[in-house]
């Protein structure tokens, strides 16, 4: 039996996470000391979810930023390789906000499916452009999504999906892996660790990618206002945190647990040279043009 789904506050729909296969992997931790679990392949029907989700009528929206030089590098890889596996026959728009709308090329889409295109400005420092999503993600959120979607997805746009991103990803509070560290001591992972800046932590849970986070409308915003006003604050202080809106966002799902953790899967980068768990590289990194793109 579903909850039914409020279209006055478009809360979450569905919980399935007692259905997931725990023991299917022995190889890595498949949950959280706070019991939140860790997807992985093997882990999950991918039927059932999507059966599940379907009946309560899910909703999700996606938002991506192609501002400057990343609209011609990346944006039309993104956007077809997601109609392709981003949470196939689930209603999904596609929120793209760049500083040249007329470039955006139009992509075809499945019913129920839909690209929005947004203007922002285009700040001068690349790490203003990163950290300032944050702001018009929350806005964003409280103008058109929390009445609109159940979920939303913020991702990176460097990146192209290679294999299913599917509604076993959806959760209240969703945080990713990165592909980097999730095998190593927590004494290396790269938290902020000036303590002039509101980013600063001393211990964490994991080290999580800022290029793939998501959850509900609420939790979403919550997250992103953390974020943004914590960067503010440190632009105050004449600080920035060492990995920007990362290093923030860090220190919110320390403050925040997560509900869900998405294994490295779904933030693979192609290039890694040891041996990983990964099976399945959903979403991958593309190259970063750093010399062309950064300057
Ligand atoms: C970023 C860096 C240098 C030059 C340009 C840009 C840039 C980023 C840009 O010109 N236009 C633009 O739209 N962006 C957006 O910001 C785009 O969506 C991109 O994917 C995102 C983050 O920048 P990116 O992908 O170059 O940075 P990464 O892959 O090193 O990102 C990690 O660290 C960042 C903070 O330093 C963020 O936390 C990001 O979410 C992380 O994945
Ligand atoms: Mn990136």
């Amino acid at each position: 039996k579903l909850p039914v789904l409020s279209l006055e506050t478009m809360r979450p729909t569905v919980s399935l996470d007692d259905t997931l296969n725990y023991e299917a992997r022995q190889d890595v931790p498949t949950r959280t000391s706070w019991n939140a679990p860790i997807i992985w392949e093997l882990m999950f029907d991918p039927d059932f979810y999507d059966k599940k989700h379907r009946e309560a009528k899910t909703t999700v929206a996606l938002t991506v930023f192609a501002v400057g030089r990343y609209l011609d590098a990346y944006l039309d890889t993104f956007l077809t390789s997601a109609e392709k596996h981003f949470m196939v026959g689930l209603p999904v728009t596609f929120y793209v906000f760049t500083d040249q709308p007329e470039k955006v090329s139009n992509i075809t889409l499945a019913p129920q499916r839909h690209v929005k295109v947004m203007k922002v400005e285009r700040y001068s420092r690349w790490q203003d452009i990163s950290m300032m999503r944050m702001k018009t993600i929350s806005e964003l959120i409280e103008k058109e999504l929390r009445h609109n979607f159940n979920y939303v997805f913020c991702l990176d746009v460097d990146q192209v999906f290679k294999e299913r991103f599917g509604s076993e990803a959806l959760g209240e509070s969703v945080a990713v892996l990165h592909i980097y560290y999730y095998k190593l001591p927590k004494e290396q992972y790269t938290y902020d660790r000036n303590p002039k800046s509101k980013a600063y932590m001393e211990k964490g849970d994991y080290y999580y990618h800022a290029a793939v986070f998501g959850g509900s409308c609420d939790k979403v915003k919550a997250l992103a206002d953390y974020c943004y006003l914590n960067t503010m604050e440190d632009k105050l202080n004449n600080v920035e945190a060492l990995w920007h809106d990362e290093s923030h966002l860090n220190k919110y799902f320390w403050l925040n647990k997560p509900s869900k953790i998405l294994s490295s899967e779904y933030c693979f980068d192609p290039l890694i040279h040891y041996k990983t768990e990964v099976h399945v590289p959903r979403l991958v990194w593309l190259p970063k043009q750093y010399s062309k793109l950064r300057n």
